[in-house]
């Protein structure tokens, strides 16, 4: 009996012991040189650190373990208790996810911090409805058009194959006359080089992580948006974490949240210089496009609102008036 006693004191000593190292498996889409994965490691290997390795996170980018479009799932579903995701890759569940693809309602950082420090609560309300609990997000740069031509006003874009990565990104391909082909990001070198899109709408950032000089010849800034990424946990995952560790992923993120905003906007300059580096001609559109692709952002930012009801044009007003105070 005294024995039995014994090992029982010693099996509670080993369950009270220093937790098992937890694997979180985190699917990233984009790149491992991009600089959203670049971010998402140093925020994995910050956890690791900081729970005192009691939570590994190992990070999965370029779509290696999820496409972006099942990434979502995958972490609401539990197969996986951490990822990143486009946010605007959810507008077709619920209009606010679009919010960061509204054209030209922001088109610098500075505006689109103001538009995101409003939007957050909104969204983080709405990830938490569907089981998801946010972390961070970061901003990509402004968005502008990619061709395999010169194109000087919406007529040019008429039937040219366009790969998009949204709702918002399909509606422009529509609204311009083009011919709309959903592609995640990790495969657009191809699609590009077999002519199955050749033109898009993106940062000077993706065409630079993906060669596009090899295929496309110009690069139109437009800063028609800034969307964001944004990494979230599984919310019954994070209600069975520590106190303690959830603590140290909090801080964590708050880092990854302000170094990848920074990285985004080191980065705008650096991949444009890059991708003419590489041949492509790379400025800013001209007043016809602008013109054109103005008319266009103004019925999208109207379908938005019908579609983003209450809280949208809550969204939309009080940034407005954030900006007007600041005049
Ligand atoms: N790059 C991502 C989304 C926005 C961006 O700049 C992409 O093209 O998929």
């Amino acid at each position: 009996m005294k024995t039995f006693k014994l090992t029982l004191a010693a099996a509670a000593t080993v369950l009270a012991g220093p937790a098992l190292a937890d694997t979180w498996d985190m699917p990233m889409a984009y790149s491992g040189s991009n600089f959203h994965s670049v971010t998402g490691a140093e925020f994995a290997q910050c956890v690791t650190t900081g729970t005192g390795g009691e939570i590994e996170i190992v990070t999965h980018p370029g779509g290696s373990l999820f496409a972006g479009a099942d990434i979502k799932r995958a972490v609401q579903t539990g197969q996986v208790p951490i990822g990143e995701r486009l946010l605007s890759g959810h507008q077709n569940e619920n209009a606010l996810f679009g919010v960061d693809s509204i054209p030209f309602l922001v088109s610098s950082f500075e505006e689109h911090d103001v538009l995101w420090e409003i939007a957050e609560p909104y969204i983080t309300d709405l990830l938490a409805e569907q089981n998801l609990v946010l972390l961070y997000s970061v901003p990509w740069p402004p968005q502008g058009l990619y061709f395999n031509q010169e194109v000087n006003s919406v007529a040019d874009m008429e039937g040219i194959r366009f790969r998009s990565y949204s709702n918002a990104t399909n509606r422009l391909a529509e609204l311009t006359g083009m011919l709309p082909v959903t592609i995640e990001a990790a495969e657009i070198s191809q699609a590009f080089a077999t002519g199955v899109a050749s033109s898009m709408v993106s940062s000077g950032a993706t065409g630079y992580d993906r060669r596009v000089w090899e295929s496309l010849s110009h690069f139109y800034e437009v800063d028609a948006w800034l969307p964001r990424n944004y990494v979230f946990v599984n919310a019954d995952v994070w209600s069975d974490t520590s106190e303690a560790n959830q603590a140290v992923i909090r801080a964590c993120a708050g880092m990854a949240e302000y170094a990848g905003s920074w990285r985004a906007r080191e980065y705008t300059g650096f991949t444009l210089a890059g991708l003419a580096a590489g041949g492509m001609t790379v400025q800013r559109a001209g007043d016809q496009l602008v013109a054109d692709l103005q008319e266009i952002g103004a019925t999208m930012t109207e379908e938005w609102l019908a579609d983003a009801g209450e809280d949208g044009q809550a969204i939309v007003d009080a940034y407005r008036a954030a900006m007007a105070a600041q005049q």
